[in-house]
């Protein structure tokens, strides 16, 4: 017996399988079960006894438009724990009416509504009650997959439009409970051409899978084809997506990455599903950005998908020229270049950590490199009448601290009034600050004026200032005690 989708759904459900199937009456919910425990259920129980009782408690389908039951029905009635290929699964259907087809008959008219009990509630409630409100209390309580079931009318007595209706109302509703569901459409003759019209028509109309079956004759590969669909209706759990080495190392300043991140982005917000793996394929493919989107894995047991994105060289070109700018006209250029950020980027990875540190909390250190350690010649020294040999090194280390400066500007432009028109014409907007620096005042740009403002009170510090300065921080780092009162005139 192939048991792969049965024990792909059930670890899925972290072996709890717990299945809610609705939908309105006389669609062949019961016979469903039915036909769903003889094939796949009762032939891995192996206690004869166990199996007795759990045939005894599998619903019973009914023919006609009498009603009897709405009241949901657990099935078996205690969860039943399965040993399949040694891994250890509790199962539970429940039965459960979602919407009573109004042409039906038997639940009691407004005036005198029949009453049913329920597993919700101590007290009997009406018919429909008991009806409508099971469909939400068995999928969001009581079930971690739903199957809702329908038929196209060509059995019984309901036509099609009956149970077209209830679909209208129940689905919506099912797909805002936002658990993994699956659509059976029942029918006397799953071959026909036209249940396969209304299957895909289906599909379309709620985006949600649908398997076309007959819940009388069903067959074991019917309830494979139930599984697979439902185990694509699981949200994908974990996607990884992953791009040559050489994109991942630089940053969304550089366009051709932020294109590509935003792409990705875009496809992981808009596909959800397990079964949306394959649409994430193409519409990355439909881009036009990436030369391979190759699915490397996808493992529907988990949830887990992973798929590799290639580039081809002229995208690896275009990143090298974003990158280096006017800077390759000439080997000597492109040399220098690559010469100046080398050197550039030995002083950066000294001070990188004092840089951030001082941005985030405004006083950063950067620790000292082997290369800048002096060792100082030893010495010898005398401590309570032994002698000893004093080794010690120094090294540079370079303290960042952010100081706010601050510079203005005061145009003196005349009236109040003109001085007010001035104001509104900036657009304090932070994300486009570039119109307000590049504003001309008197023939130089904002920026211009005000930068120039800031370098005067930069280049004004007194040197003496700055020793201070030094020195006190020099004492400090190498006095035993942390704090210190220093006055720097
Ligand atoms: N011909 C045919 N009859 C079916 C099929 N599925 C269910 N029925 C019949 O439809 C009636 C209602 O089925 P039942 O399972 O009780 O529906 P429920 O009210 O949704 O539980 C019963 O008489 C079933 O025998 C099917 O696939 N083919
Ligand atoms: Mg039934």
């Amino acid at each position: 017996m192939n048991e792969e989708a049965l024990m792909n759904l059930s670890n899925r459900m972290q072996n709890d399988f717990y299945v809610g199937v609705v939908g309105s009456v006389r669609s062949g919910k019961s016979t469903f079960i039915n036909s769903f425990f003889k094939l796949m259920v009762l032939p891995n129980i192996h206690d004869e006894f166990l199996k007795h009782k759990i045939v005894d408690e599998l619903p019973q389908s009914a023919a006609g438009k009498q009603i009897m039951t709405v009241e949901p029905k657990f099935v078996p009635s205690t969860s039943l724990e399965l040993d399949i290929n040694d891994t250890k699964l509790t199962l539970r259907f429940v039965d459960c009416v979602g919407e009573i087809i109004p042409s039906s008959e038997g639940y009691g008219n407004d005036s005198e509504p029949r009453l049913v009990k329920t597993p919700w509630y101590d007290e009997a409630i009406p018919f429909k009650e008991a009806a409508s409100i099971g469909t939400e209390k068995v999928i969001y309580n009581h079930s971690n997959l739903g199957v809702y079931v329908t038929s196209d009318g060509s059995f019984g007595e309901f036509k099609r439009y009956e149970y077209e209706a209830v679909e209208e109302r129940l689905i919506p509703k099912m797909k805002e409970m936002n658990k993994p569901f699956v659509i059976v459409l029942n029918t006397k003759d799953p071959k026909s051409s036209q249940a396969e019209k209304l299957s895909k028509s289906l599909e379309e109309k709620y985006g949600v899978s649908v398997v076309c079956l007959s819940a009388v004759n069903m067959t074991q590969e019917d309830c494979n084809r139930v599984l697979d669909k439902a185990l694509s209706e699981f949200p994908i759990a974990d996607l990884e997506i992953s791009l040559p080495d050489y994109i991942e190392v630089i940053g969304e300043d550089i366009s051709l990455k932020k294109e590509i991140m935003d792409t990705i982005s875009n496809v992981e917000n808009k596909y959800k599903k397990v079964k949306d793996v394959q649409h994430i394929c193409e519409e990355l493919k439909s881009s036009n950005l990436f030369s391979g989107v190759k699915l490397e894995l996808l493992e529907v047991s988990t949830g887990t998908a992973s798929i590799v994105l290639d580039l081809d060289a002229s995208k690896y070109q275009e990143i090298v020229s974003e990158l280096l700018g006017n800077h390759a006209e000439s080997r000597a250029d492109f040399i220098e270049y690559l010469y100046k950020s080398r050197k550039a980027n030995e002083v950066y990875e000294q001070v990188k950590t004092a840089i951030e540190e001082a941005k985030q909390t405004g006083y950063g250190v950067s620790i000292p490199r082997v290369e800048d350690m002096k060792l100082l010649a030893p010495t010898v020294i005398k401590k309570n009448g032994m002698y000893g040999v004093k080794l010690a090194a120094q090294a540079p280390c370079i303290h960042m601290i952010a100081v706010n400066v601050e510079s203005s500007f005061t145009p003196i432009i005349g009236s109040e009034e003109q001085s007010k028109m001035l104001i509104d014409s900036f657009h304090m907007d932070e994300d486009n600050t570039e119109e307000m620096w590049n504003k001309e005042f008197f023939g130089r740009k904002l920026f211009d004026i005000v930068n120039d403002g800031m370098k005067s009170k930069i280049y004004h510090m007194p040197d003496r200032s700055k020793e201070k300065i030094k020195s006190v921080l020099d004492k400090m780092m190498n006095s035993n005690h942390n704090s210190l009162i220093a006055i720097i005139l």
